[in-house]
């Protein structure tokens, strides 16, 4: 019998919203209950197309604003390949932003629109369950002060917050939200009630296509 794929879980959320702490906890948490599960993160500075996002988040190079979107795109579909061979084998991928960071972060620009911004990623695989971990902005600051990398300004950050409510209207997308706002604990807790529910349907339902 084959066996039963892995869950993608994708957590989201703005600056500072504890993305990264959430999804090591989860990580750790799923493999205690022997779960195998693994980690993943975009943008995946790892690779070629990921240096060159990683220059221009570090503004030590400039990219005009399709091009680097559609770098932030190839730079998720260069990985598919990997993220369905790791499903396949039951592994669970908990994955630190996807294509939403995508749309919201370029749609918050000026020109342009979420439905371009959209289609490049079309067809990605397509989570099974999206965290949007919601803290407003004062309860972000009181988390430190932001970094020196582009984008990181309040009022980008508010652009940004209000396009990722735009994409959360989609029912065809598995949304929760989470008060992030709860100490590291409480969050954690919610993450990981929510990825168990998870499980069963994702083992016994194939891998979906993103906003097909
Ligand atoms: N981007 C894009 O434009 N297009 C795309 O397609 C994609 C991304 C995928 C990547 O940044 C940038 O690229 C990002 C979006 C854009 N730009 N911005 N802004 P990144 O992935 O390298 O870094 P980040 O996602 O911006 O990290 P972050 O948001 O700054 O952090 P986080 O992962 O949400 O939070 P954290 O690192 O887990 O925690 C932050 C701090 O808060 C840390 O000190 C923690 O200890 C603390 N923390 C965490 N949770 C709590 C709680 N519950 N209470 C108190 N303190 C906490």
């Amino acid at each position: 019998m084959a066996s039963k794929r892995g869950a993608l879980i994708v957590l989201e959320g703005v600056d500072r919203a504890g993305k990264t702490t959430q999804c090591n906890k989860l990580v750790q948490a799923l493999i205690e209950r022997g779960r195998p599960a693994e980690m993943m993160r975009f943008p995946d500075r790892s690779t070629t197309i990921g240096q060159l996002i990683s220059a221009y988040l570090q503004k030590k190079s400039d990219l005009e604003d399709h091009t680097v979107h559609l770098l932030f795109s190839a730079n998720r579909w260069e990985l598919v390949p990997v993220m369905k061979k790791k499903l396949e084998q039951g592994i669970t991928l908990v994955v630190d932003r996807y294509a939403f960071s995508g749309v919201a972060f370029t749609s918050a620009k000026p020109g342009f629109s979420l439905d371009w911004c959209m289609k490049p990623d079309e067809g990605l695989p397509k989570p099974d369950l999206v965290m949007f971990l919601q803290l407003n902005p004062a309860e972000a600051a009181l988390r430190g002060q932001f970094g020196t990398e582009r984008y990181e300004t309040s009022a980008f950050q508010k652009a940004v917050h209000e396009r990722f409510e735009q994409l959360m209207k989609d029912s065809s997308v598995n949304w929760k939200v989470i008060d992030a706002s709860q100490n590291i604990e409480g969050v954690h807790n919610d993450i990981r009630t929510h990825s168990l529910n998870v499980f069963n349907e994702a083992q016994n339902t194939p891998l979906g296509e993103l906003w097909r």
